[in-house]
């Protein structure tokens, strides 16, 4: 049993999409970051970075963050979407990586400049916003021959597509990337993922790309 805390974001939403898709019990734990649940004393004592999203594997007592480290432990334990082979499995890690160091952190800026605060710094707007753009052309590349980022449906699918679902947030016009569109469309089709998305509550209809 998986005790999972977490709150509508799309580094939680890559979780519940990999736990919707392994079919494994978990428990949710809403954690309300607009209302600083994360950093009670008890979220404290599971995650000291203050961020969601977190687990408690009740097998191991293992309690883990970093959602690119969560996906990889859940992966690995449960034998599926992460190749055993080293090199199939250094390719989905990059992704991984490439997701985690990049994708995420440079939407998640565009989000903050862009959406929350435009207007006030027009450097920063730019930056994050030409950074994005280059990404998605990136993955556009990634797909054009292939359904998912490594060839077969994976953690480095899981990790992107709830990035990609907050498109319109950063500004990008998913027509502009056709091979993206139609990885995220085909990934929107998944029944865990639509149940993923919505966990721990529904908040809007999921972006139909
Ligand atoms: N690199 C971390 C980032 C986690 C993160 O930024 N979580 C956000 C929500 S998506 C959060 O908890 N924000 C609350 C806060 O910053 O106080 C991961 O991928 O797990």
């Amino acid at each position: 049993m998986i005790d999972f805390y977490t709150w509508p974001t799309p580094n939680c939403r890559k979780v519940s999409i990999l736990l919707e898709e392994l079919a494994v019990p978990y428990e949710v734990h809403p954690i309300d970051i607009n209302n600083g649940a994360q950093n009670t004393p008890e979220f404290l004592a599971i995650n000291p970075n203050n961020k969601v999203p977190a687990i408690v594997d009740r097998d191991t007592g293992l309690a883990l963050f970093e959602s690119g480290a969560i996906l990889l432990y859940l992966a690995e334990k449960h034998g599926k979407f992460l190749p055993t082979d080293p090199q199939a499995k250094a390719e989905v890690t990059q992704w991984l990586m490439w997701q985690m160091a990049g994708l995420g952190p440079m939407a998640g800026q565009t989000h903050h400049f862009v959406k929350n605060n435009p207007g006030k710094a027009p450097y920063a707007e730019d930056r994050f916003k030409t950074e994005v753009a280059r990404l998605y052309t990136v993955l556009d590349q990634q797909l054009a021959e292939q359904d998912y980022i490594c060839g077969d449906y994976s953690i480095a699918d899981m990790a992107s597509w709830p990035w990609v679902s907050r498109y319109e947030w950063h500004r990008i016009d998913l027509a502009d990337y056709p091979n993206v569109r139609a990885w995220y469309q085909r990934i929107l089709g998944r029944e865990a993922v639509q149940k993923g998305y919505h966990v721990p509550v529904f908040t809007t209809e999921i972006p139909a790309g």
